[in-house]
């Protein structure tokens, strides 16, 4: 490698000395005028499940809860939803561990809510579930996504519907699979993505986020996450300042919801991965439900306990359906697109139809025992609930001045108003929720399996983090990757990378960088001399600002651990990846 080349390699990374001298260890934040929230709630915590339909999870309540638009027990799907003569499976009570994941992706979805490759049908048949499990030729496939749970076995939900808000009209933001959905919750678009797309997985997906409207009017955010934050995925969530906002659940949640410090909005992660020490508790097939709901009562429990409690709101929901059967018509009409940008090739994919319904509750000492939210009142004839819901009530809810993040949650319907139903918040929640005694699984983890495709897209992002990304095995690097392997992986990158965060805080970087590690830095400073630092800076046009690898300092003389992690200025492309 010439030494021209590597200079223009180190024209992206101007690196600044942890060590140097002049370091200010001043908290770099701007003082800002204190926002104020005029309503009730002052913290909405939003905590996002996966892959289950409202049916599924909740269809069986509407036996001991008839407001509630749930199964009568009579629908079914035949396996071929063009003939009617063909064998039909009925809905069923009896769900209890299912093992393999129902398909979901955009072709899967369109199967199971059109019956077939045409969408154009309205209102949407909801008859294709079983076709399409037929198809993945799984064994029993087609009664599982059929079938639901017993509201006895989901006693967390049932209490839960019971006290407080179940929203049975809201739907996934898109027929696809878990990633677009997240999107839609913090951002109101997925800026295109229909499925996983990498180049935007490692580069962090660039839309405008509502935690970036928050920090605009002042108010605060805090994401608690278990394995690795989904949230990374958005690049503006990966800026300097932003570090300090990812907190440990473990660690942090129960902390400072006792000392009353929550945030303004609260996102909660939950364990992705399944491994023998800590299960996963996502819900996600083939996780064990009981754990999802030990998980969902021990979120309930901390904010019931908390000292802002009488302000606070809690929204439970699922990113989207799973492949599980739904009997209410996916909205197909007068949906927008967010942004004008379309789906990747061969679907090119409109986002203009909504995705399944999905179980949602909302829960908040302002809402009374046993209400039962349906479909929004506006703002437009066609609007609805949908995750874009969450940014565009997070907007009316704290009165912020920013705009609407995208046309989706302009459109989309908004519940602040069940908020001020009440003059005074209710003295009567329950303290505790039901214990989960029964596993509904009848084994613990495979920790030896493969990663699922949302777990592959997790271990892409943590690859991003620590650097990897630009090893030739990567977008591969998760196929060698058991599920215990790749839960270690992801871990120690989200240890690392929020480390260096904190350390180039410290350090006084500018708090709008973006961090962005760098692999094998060391190696191209090899070769530069004693005053390379003083050469970059003079060449460089963009502020860097990085903490020394064990190897480079090792070459310049110096002694500190940190990791390896350079910092990149918000919006200035990386080039980093061609270059190396
Ligand atoms: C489903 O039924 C239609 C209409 O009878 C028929 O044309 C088609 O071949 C059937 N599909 C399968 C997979 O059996
Ligand atoms: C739908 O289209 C795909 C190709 O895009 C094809 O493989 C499949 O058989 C079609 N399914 C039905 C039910 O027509
Ligand atoms: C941080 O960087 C931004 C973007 O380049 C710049 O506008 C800002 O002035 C910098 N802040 C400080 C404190 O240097
Ligand atoms: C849910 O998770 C899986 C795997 O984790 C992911 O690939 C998919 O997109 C989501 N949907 C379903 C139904 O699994």
């Amino acid at each position: 490698m010439g030494l021209f080349r590597r200079t223009r390699i180190l024209f992206f990374i101007f690196v600044y000395l942890l060590l140097s001298s002049s370091v200010s260890h001043s908290f770099p934040f701007p003082k800002r005028h204190k926002h104020k929230i005029e309503g009730p709630i002052k913290t909405l915590v939003v905590l996002v499940m996966e892959n289950r339909s409202f049916d599924h999870m909740l269809g069986w309540l509407k036996k001991i809860r008839p407001d509630i638009d749930g199964l009568s027990g009579s629908e079914f799907n035949r396996i071929n939803a063009s003939d009617p003569t063909s064998r039909a499976v009925s809905v069923s009570d009896d769900a209890f561990f299912i093992d393999s994941d129902p398909g979901h992706s955009i072709q899967a979805i369109r199967e199971q809510i059109f019956g077939c490759n045409e969408s154009s049908a309205n209102p949407a048949p909801m008859n294709g579930f079983v076709q399409q499990a037929e198809s993945m030729g799984v064994e029993g496939m087609s009664k599982n996504v059929m079938s639901g749970f017993k509201p006895d076995l989901l006693p967390v939900y049932t209490e839960l519907a019971n006290e407080f808000a179940v929203m049975d009209r809201w739907f996934a933001s898109v027929p696809a699979s878990t990633q677009p959905n997240r999107f839609y919750v913090h951002s109101a678009t997925s800026h295109g993505a229909s499925s996983n797309v990498r180049k935007d997985l490692i580069h962090g997906f660039p839309q405008k986020t509502i935690f970036d409207s928050l920090d605009e009017n002042g108010l605060t955010f805090g994401i608690y996450y278990q394995n690795i934050p989904a949230t990374l995925f958005f690049k503006s969530l990966r800026k300097l300042k932003h570090i300090i906002k990812f907190h440990d659940y473990k660690l942090k949640f129960k902390l400072h919801a006792k000392m009353g410090k929550l945030p303004n909005y609260v996102v909660i992660e939950q364990r992705y991965f399944d491994v023998d020490l800590f299960p996963a508790n996502d819900d996600h097939p083939s996780h064990d439900v009981a754990l999802g709901q030990r998980f969902v009562k021990d979120v309930y429990e901390t904010l019931r306990a908390s000292p802002q409690w009488k302000e606070m709101a809690l929204l439970i929901t699922y990113d989207e359906h799973g492949g599980f059967y739904d009997h209410v018509p996916t909205p197909v009409s007068g949906v927008p697109n967010p942004d004008g940008i379309i789906g990747p090739d061969p679907y090119y994919f409109p986002f203009d139809r909504l995705g399944v319904r999905v179980p949602t509750f909302l829960i908040s000492p302002w809402i009374d025992k046993g209400t039962v939210i349906h479909k929004p009142s506006g703002p437009t004839p066609s609007s609805q609930f949908e995750h874009s819901s969450i940014a565009a009530t997070v907007k009316k809810l704290f009165n912020l001045q920013s705009n609407f993040l995208t046309k989706r949650d302009a459109w989309a319907g908004t519940f602040e108003k069940y908020f001020y139903l009440r003059d005074t918040p209710r003295e009567d929640c329950p303290e505790k929720l039901p214990e989960v005694k029964t596993t509904l699984r009848p084994r613990g983890p495979k920790e030896d399996v493969e990663l699922s495709e949302f777990q592959m897209e997790l271990i892409q992002l943590a690859s991003q983090l620590n650097g990897d990304y630009i090893l030739n095995s990567y977008p591969d690097i998760g196929r060698q990757m058991s599920v215990g392997m790749a839960n270690r992986y992801a871990e120690d990158a989200v240890k690392r990378f929020l480390e260096a965060g904190r350390a180039a805080l410290r350090a006084g970087a500018n708090e709008t960088a973006l961090v962005t590690k760098i692999y094998g830095i060391e190696n191209l400073l090899f070769g530069f001399g004693k005053n390379w630092l003083k050469d970059i800076k003079n060449r460089v046009k963009i502020d860097l600002i990085g903490v020394i690898s064990k190897g480079a300092c090792n070459f310049l003389d110096m002694t500190p651990r940190l990791p390896l992690v350079a910092f990149e200025e918000f919006d200035k492309s990386f080039g980093v990846k061609s270059e190396v």
